[in-house]
């Protein structure tokens, strides 16, 4: 009898962390970009595997931006990034680096997505 109490409180706890994981809220942290009193530029790497992480960067306004992708995801999915506001739309090689320098010169909330527009991510200039 105890043994089916905790089967069943295993399982319900389960349940719950499942549906925790699809439709909770998942609070991701916003990285900032480090920006060094003497450095003229900032650099944020943005892993990119099932989504991009972080998914919202904060950069500072006025100093010269590059966002370093590192796509791991093997799906044509994640393949493109694309930022409309910035004309941005450039394809990301999978297990490299590749440099997207992004203006910095505006303050604002810049969205950027995969090419499908499945995957969102965006960029803070403040
Ligand atoms: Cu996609």
């Amino acid at each position: 009898m105890m043994i089916k109490i905790l089967v069943l409180l295993i399982a319900v706890l389960l349940i719950a962390a499942i549906i925790w994981w699809f439709f909770g809220r998942h609070q991701e942290k916003a990285v900032a970009a480090d920006v060094s009193a003497d450095s003229q530029d900032q650099k944020v790497k943005v892993e990119v595997n099932g989504g991009y992480s972080p998914s919202t960067i904060v950069l500072k306004k006025g100093v010269p931006a590059e966002l370093d992708f590192y796509r791991k995801d093997p799906s044509s999915c994640l393949e493109r990034v694309v930022f409309p506001d910035m004309g941005i739309n450039e394809k990301l090689p999978q297990n490299q680096l590749h440099q997207i320098k992004v203006d910095t010169s505006k303050a604002g909330e810049y969205e950027f997505a995969c090419g499908m527009n499945m995957f969102h991510g965006k960029v803070i200039v403040k």
